[in-house]
């Protein structure tokens, strides 16, 4: 059984222009097919953003609170479909049925915190320089947004951009990753059914080179939020800066986990675990260094490496698997020539390290957990992003060193540190030059209460949280209003 996924625009759900269409499918299993889904083009792009413009002037105008409202009922159907959108994310993406509860709970949980949005979306009221006039700043929607987002985290990263967007009084396009096309179309039918009015929120399904590109170059849209690969991300800012578009893009990461010679190695173990093979290290937050003191370097490693070797691998609706399958062939491809690069380059192979194809998963796109050790920061498996199961352990003389090692990349997502010594946490706080830092706790689940985004290639602009310096800072602009109320000519009221 599988799905139809059709474009939804000005409330209406529609066949592409060109009448053509792909198919999404199983990475677990090839064969099956989970949405047959509209391939659109540049006139499916024009028709959506006409009515994300024409819907504009009406949403803008429905007071926060109002739209809050709706975000919650929005909320409340998430959590009531959660199992079953789970279970399909898991069929259309291939990570483990938790991790995708998770990433639906993370829908949720942003849903409801939007909705609560709706009546704070505060400004500032300020004294002014002069009598008889006041002064204020006002939070505004910015117009029509794009919102191009990935496969890795279906349901959740489209509900970080959509769920501010709509709060602010934006109209939007959104395009979904082509991989995980079901997945948008079930959340927007939940956004319709939560009384969404028509036009606000409009869908285009098709690959990021027929419609993605298109959609971030048209004229019509005042901003745009992406997500996925620095490649894509720098093309997509660049076009935008050149039109004077607001933009945020959350891009790539080279996440590392620094493990000190005081840590409790146990939990190391598990950070690292759970970093660097957790959605099949497809996370643009997954830890793929492990940065460790080399008194401690040996006994890491090998709990480390007899930790990965009891991962169970497989179709991630199985109760018993650990790990899922990479998100198609491409892909596995890519990480498995990665793996390649990194023993021409002289690392060690400590674990892993092939596809792997017991059972069933002959049919899928699976690859064992790997991990290199005796791996040089220089080497390109150390620097370039592989977003699979692979994961680069390092050794490091003392904290400084190991500080330097994790700041020594192009990106700067996130980077975490194991230690008890709260001294060492505090200059690693202050030093690891990364978006996120966690303290005795791996590089993965940020919480969408608190800003996310990275420095350097891995991005700008935040996405998730609230009032301060998160996704409403992208999806407004600043209104500032002085209103002079002492009835004087303006030259005798500015005199002073
Ligand atoms: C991503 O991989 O693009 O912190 C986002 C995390 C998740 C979000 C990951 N909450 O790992």
């Amino acid at each position: 059984m599988y799905s139809i996924a059709k474009n939804f625009i000005n409330g209406e759900w529609t066949d592409s222009d060109t009448g053509e269409t792909f198919e999404s499918i199983n990475p677990a299993d090839a064969s099956e097919i989970i949405g047959v889904v509209s391939k659109s083009g540049k006139a499916d792009v024009d028709k959506a953003v006409g009515a994300a413009r024409d819907a504009y002037d009406g949403w803008r105008l429905k007071p926060p609170p109002k739209r809050g409202e709706i975000l919650f009922r929005v909320a409340e159907l998430l959590a009531s479909r959660k199992q079953d959108l789970g279970e399909l994310m898991t069929r259309e993406m291939g990570k483990i049925l938790p991790e995708a509860l998770g990433d639906v709970q993370e829908a949720i949980d942003m849903s409801y915190y939007m909705a609560g949005e709706g009546r704070r979306l505060a400004g500032e009221t300020v004294p002014s320089e002069l009598p008889n006039k006041d002064c204020k700043s006002i939070r505004v929607p910015i117009g029509v947004c794009a919102l191009i987002t990935p496969w890795n985290f279906p349901i959740a990263i489209p509900a970080w951009k959509i769920m501010p967007a709509l709060v602010s009084g934006n109209t939007i396009v959104f395009k979904p990753s082509s991989h995980t096309a079901v997945c948008a179309t079930k959340c927007v039918e939940i956004l319709q059914e939560a009384g969404i009015p028509e036009g606000v929120v409009n869908l285009v399904h098709g690959r990021g080179e027929d419609t993605g590109e298109y959609l971030a170059s048209h004229p019509a849209i005042d901003g745009l939020s992406f997500t996925g690969s620095t490649a894509v991300g720098e093309k997509i800012a660049k076009t935008c800066a050149g039109q004077g578009k607001k933009v945020s893009c959350e891009m790539g990461g080279k996440n590392a986990i620094i493990v000190m010679d005081d840590a409790r190695i146990e939990l190391a173990v598990e950070g690292a675990l759970w970093g660097g093979f957790g959605t099949t290290g497809q996370r643009c937050t997954a830890a793929s260094r492990v940065v460790v003191h080399e008194g401690v370097y040996e006994r890491f490693l090998s709990s480390f490496t007899r930790a990965a070797s009891k991962i169970r691998i497989g179709n991630g609706l199985l109760e018993e698997t650990d790990m899922g399958p990479l998100i198609n062939k491409t892909q596995m491809e890519k990480v498995l020539n990665y793996i390649e690069i990194g023993k021409g380059e002289g690392a060690e192979l400590a674990f892993g390290g092939k596809a792997y194809g017991e059972r069933d998963c002959v049919k899928g796109f699976f690859v064992e957990p790997t991990i290199f050790s005796e791996v040089r920061p220089r080497m390109r498996i150390a620097r370039e992003e592989i977003f699979g199961p692979v994961v680069c352990v390092i050794k490091a003389r003392d904290l400084q060193d190991a500080i330097r090692i994790v700041n020594d990349a192009d990106y700067g997502l996130v980077s975490a540190i194991y230690t008890q010594d709260v001294n060492k946490s505090a200059i690693a706080e202050r030093e690891l030059n990364t978006g996120i830092v966690y303290i005795n706790a791996s590089t993965i689940g940020a919480e969408i209460q608190l800003p996310f985004g990275g420095t350097k290639k891995s991005g700008f602009g935040h996405e998730e949280a609230g009032g301060r310096g998160g996704a409403l800072d992208m999806f407004t602009k600043w209104k500032v209003i002085y209103r002079d109320f002492s009835g004087k000519l303006q030259k005798a009221q500015i005199d002073r």
